[in-house]
This record gives structure tokens, C-alpha cells and sequence, in this order.
């Protein structure tokens, strides 16, 4: 089975394995009719589960902490989560390989080899998701940004990796836990925000030699749906973000949380339509041709990218757009 690589992207803390987590886990609530299916690894699935307990306890108490627990691992142990792609009740036919790796590993104070292994893995990725923390972004005029988010570390392992591209990326923006932006109605800030903090970003992403080869969204994403950021509070010079229920009997409900892959999987079919040669992907053509069922299923699954209210798509509308 062939397999496509995506990386998370982002330091330790932000959320990059419960954006994992209620990707899947609402990916089957959330298509509807649509004949896809994911389906996990062994390990995949157990891991999945101990972060989905771990996501519903935030709401077993009214303030929620949002404490930081951290993916351990070597770049040989890492957290790697396999799903498989298919129509639902057959055997996959693509296998998604995301590598949720330590976000600790782009640190200033990372060793080279960790360094080069990050940047190895965005060289052989179809897409990157790049999962920021909304409140560090959006509070107190992005004040904790760049602690919490390190958007100048991202851009230098952009500019190293992404240096004669031979063929089409996808670059996710995901904010996460936004639900006081999204519901809120400041959805528009929220996209602003990004732009202005992640400036120098899309100053290379846009520049000639990179932009003909990479597509750029942002898709906000409410991790747990029902717990929002309140405030912040000082603690020996550290800041604490401090969320909270909605109400007393809060459940556990994500929002837009399989929107990045729609956008994924749309951009991925469009490879396979723009019909050219394109490296190493080539093998999708393939994967579509002998499958038409899978192409109508992810047309289908693309109309349902949300275009509004946060979602933008920023460049390389011909890589999306069918
Ligand atoms: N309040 C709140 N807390 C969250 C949310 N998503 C995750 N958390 C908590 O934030 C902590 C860190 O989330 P992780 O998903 O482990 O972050 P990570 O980016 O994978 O971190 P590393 O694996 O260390 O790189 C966990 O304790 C989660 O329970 C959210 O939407 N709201
Ligand atoms: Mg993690």
C-alpha cells in the first residue's frame, strides 16, 4: 500500500497530538454520506484513545488547565499514526503516515541531528500542518506568541526545507482551541493575527521560486468544542492560560476538527487532475486512476471545505480548485 507523509508541525504544548486525536476521532461524524473511511493502526488506535480520555477529562472540572504533557520519543520512537484511506467496508488503498513528532525537537537548543531530522521529514511530506495556540496568538496583543507558538523557528525550518521544491506541498495553518475567536464572531482577527505574526512566513511562501509549487490555508479548528479560554494568570513571571466550561454539563464536542484533511485530501486529488509530472507523488495517479469511486467520494468530501468564518484559503488556488 502506498503511503503519504505529513508532518505536525509545532512546539510541545500546543495541541498538535489532540488535533490528531479529534480528527479522527469526529472524521466519521463529520463527513456524513460520504464513502471514506479512516482506519488506524493497532498502535495508532491505542494511542488515540488514552488522548481522547485524556481531552475529556479537561471537562471534568469547570476551569479546565490545559496542562502540558509532552510526546516522548527518539526520532526512531516516534509518535507515528498510521491511518488507512478507503471506501468504507473495504480494504484501504493509501495508507496516511502522520508524524506527530516531540516539539521540542525544533528548539533553539535541539541537537543538529534532531534539527536535520525535522527538516528531513518536511522535505518528504506531502503537507504540513502547522498547529498554533490560539489564545498565545490572539491575547493580550499576541504577547506569549512567540513563547508559546515559535513562529520564527517555523519559518527558518521553512526556508531550509522547502529550498527547490520539485513538486506540489500543502501548507495547514490550524489554530487550535479557538472557540472563543470562532464563536465569538472573531474570526476575521483570528486570520489577521496569523498574517501579522507569521509574516516572514508568508513572505517566503509567497516569494517566486516557492509559491508556484505551495498551497496555503488556514483552517481554525475547536479541539474540545466546549472550553474556553478565560484568562491568563501570572505565576512567578509565567503566564498560565486558563480556560473553562462553557456550562455545567459541557461534553466533549470539536468543531471543523476534519477539515484539514478535506483540504488534504482535495488537494491530493487535484494532483492527480492537473495530470503532470509530479515527482515522487506520481504514484497518486495511479492510486486514482484505478479507483473512480475514490474520486467522487473526495470530490464529494471537498465541497465540504468551509471557505468562511476563519478558512481561508491564502494561495495556490490551482492546486484546490477543481
Ligand atoms: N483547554 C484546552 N486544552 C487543550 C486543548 N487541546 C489540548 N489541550 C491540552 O493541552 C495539552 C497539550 O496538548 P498536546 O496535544 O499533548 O500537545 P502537543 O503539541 O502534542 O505537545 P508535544 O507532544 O509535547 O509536542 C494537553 O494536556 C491537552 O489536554 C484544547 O482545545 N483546550
Ligand atoms: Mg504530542
Amino acid at each position: 500500500m502506498h503511503e503519504l507523509k505529513i508532518t505536525m508541525l509545532g512546539p510541545t504544548g500546543v495541541g498538535k497530538t489532540s488535533l490528531l486525536t479529534a480528527m479522527y476521532e469526529q472524521f466519521a461524524n463529520n463527513i456524513g454520506e460520504v464513502d471514506l473511511q479512516l482506519t488506524p493502526d493497532d498502535e495508532s488506535s491505542a494511542t488515540l484513545q488514552e488522548r481522547l480520555i485524556d481531552l475529556k477529562s479537561l471537562l471534568d472540572d469547570f476551569e479546565a488547565k490545559g496542562g502540558v504533557k509532552s510526546t516522548e520519543g527518539e526520532p526512531n520512537d516516534l509518535r507515528s499514526f498510521r491511518f488507512g484511506l478507503g471506501r468504507r467496508g473495504k480494504q484501504p488503498s493509501l495508507q496516511l503516515h502522520f508524524q506527530d513528532y516531540p516539539g521540542g525537537y525544533h528548539l533553539a537548543t535541539a541537537s543538529p541531528e534532531r534539527k536535520q531530522f525535522v527538516k528531513t521529514l518536511l522535505t518528504e511530506c506531502v503537507a504540513v500542518l502547522i498547529t498554533i495556540d490560539a489564545p498565545a496568538l490572539m491575547e493580550v496583543r499576541g504577547r506569549w506568541n512567540e513563547k508559546f507558538n515559535r513562529p520564527q523557528q517555523i519559518t527558518d525550518l521553512f526556508k531550509t526545507a522547502y529550498q527547490d521544491l520539485d513538486s506540489p506541498r500543502l501548507v495547514i495553518f490550524a489554530p487550535v482551541r479557538c472557540e472563543k475567536y470562532i464563536k465569538g464572531g472573531a474570526s476575521l482577527d483570528l486570520v489577521q493575527r496569523i498574517k501579522e505574526e507569521y509574516k516572514g512566513l508568508f513572505d517566503f511562501l509567497t516569494s517566486k521560486e516557492v509559491e508556484s509549487n505551495v498551497a496555503v490555508v488556514i483552517t481554525p479548528v475547536q479541539t474540545v468544542g466546549s472550553v474556553v479560554f478565560s484568562r491568563i494568570e501570572m505565576n512567578d513571571g509565567e503566564p498560565k492560560f486558563k480556560f473553562r466550561k462553557i456550562g455545567h454539563d459541557a461534553k466533549y464536542s470539536p468543531e471543523d476538527s476534519e477539515q484539514p484533511l478535506r483540504y488534504l485530501l482535495r488537494f491530493l486529488l487535484k494532483l492527480h487532475l492537473n495530470n503532470r509530472n509530479w515527482g515522487f507523488f506520481n504514484f497518486l495517479r495511479d492510486w486514482f486512476s484505478m479507483d473512480t469511486h475514490l474520486v467522487e467520494a473526495i470530490r464529494k468530501l471537498s465541497k465540504g471545505c468551509k471557505t468562511s468564518g476563519g478558512f481561508v484559503v491564502l494561495q495556490g488556488d490551482s492546486y484546490l480548485n477543481f
